[in-house]
């Protein structure tokens, strides 16, 4: 049977088939290879005759067109980058790193600013700034709901993600998004402490929406970090800077030191936002430590 892995948790999954879901485990040689499952992996499926809970058994993945190692889901058309400016504040290198990964795995990112209620309109203006111009963007409230509307646009009919540190509102927002279906996945405060979440939502776990959307709630983070990517290939992943490539004089200019490059020329202009650029030398950077 083919279904749809919804959920795992330590070793079991949960698996959609249309009509019903059924937990399971996946099959030995599975196991045996460390092969991984992830939720969003459409999964060849059996349900186990000798176990009398009526439980299956994953024999294969049979369909994953894209995947994240981090957040851990798979066969998605968009990821939701969300994040709040303050409570917990924002940390742009780890927003564009998670850019960054999507652009590598093939997935549309879109932006999406949470708890606009507690920044000015002119620091969520600054913010939408630097993104507006290369990927879909929102602001919201998911605790009155302003703005949601704007969200559900961009996300309608996709397989969408939504990602971010901990703390940011992803629950919060799926519950916005789930009040319909009667669903309710639970939410965390900050920590007065450290001023972060407290990673409240422990796997990820798929919705559908009813209008051929399905949300996968995914737990938060603090730090990220690429997967191993050669330092010349991290300027692929800016798509504003991969956007300007071929107006470099070298053909392989890092945006550097490089005379004649369209990407500075650009940041000089205010096209290119110094804080992407800033994300892009920390991040080339840090690949670097992956050549020795
Ligand atoms: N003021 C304000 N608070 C919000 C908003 N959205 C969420 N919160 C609060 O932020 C806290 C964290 O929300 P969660 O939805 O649990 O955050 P999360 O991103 O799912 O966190 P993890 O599951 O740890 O990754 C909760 O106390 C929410 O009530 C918002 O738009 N405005
Ligand atoms: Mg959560
Ligand atoms: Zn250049």
């Amino acid at each position: 049977m083919k279904g749809t892995v919804v959920k795992g948790i330590g070793g079991f999954y949960f698996v959609y088939d249309g009509a019903d879901v059924v937990m399971g485990k996946a099959r030995g040689n599975l196991k045996r290879n460390k092969e991984i499952i992830y939720v969003g992996d459409v999964v060849d499926f059996e349900i186990d005759e000798n176990d009398s809970d009526g439980e299956c058994v994953i024999n294969s993945v049979i369909e994953r067109r894209n995947y994240l190692s981090r957040p851990p889901v798979s066969n998605l058309d968009m990821l939701v980058v969300v994040f709040s400016l303050v409570k917990p504040a924002v940390n742009y290198p780890v927003i564009d790193k998670l850019i960054a990964a999507c652009e590598q795995a093939g997935i549309e990112p879109a932006i999406c600013i949470s708890k606009k209620d507690l920044a000015s309109e002119e620091e969520l203006n600054k913010a939408l700034s630097i993104y507006s111009n290369i990927y879909p963007c929102c602001c919201v409230n998911a605790v009155s709901g302003d703005g949601i509307d704007e969200l559900e646009k961009i996300i309608s009919g996709k397989n969408v993600a939504l990602a971010g540190p901990s703390g940011v509102g992803k629950s919060t927002i799926s519950n916005h998004l789930l009040s319909d279906l009667g669903i309710e996945v639970e939410t965390g405060d900050i920590s007065d402490k450290t001023r972060r979440g407290r990673h409240t939502t422990r796997h990820v776990e798929i919705f559908a929406l009813g209008d051929g959307t399905h949300l996968y709630d995914t737990p938060g983070f603090t730090s990220l970090e690429l997967q191993e990517t050669e330092p010349d290939e991290i300027r692929k992943l800016f798509r504003e800077m991969r956007e300007l490539d071929e107006d470099c004089r070298y053909g392989n200019c890092m945006h550097i030191n490089e005379p004649d490059c369209a990407v500075k020329e650009a940041l000089e202009r205010g096209d290119i936002s110094e804080s992407r650029y800033d994300s892009y030398l920390l991040m080339t950077e840090e690949a670097k430590k992956w050549l020795k």
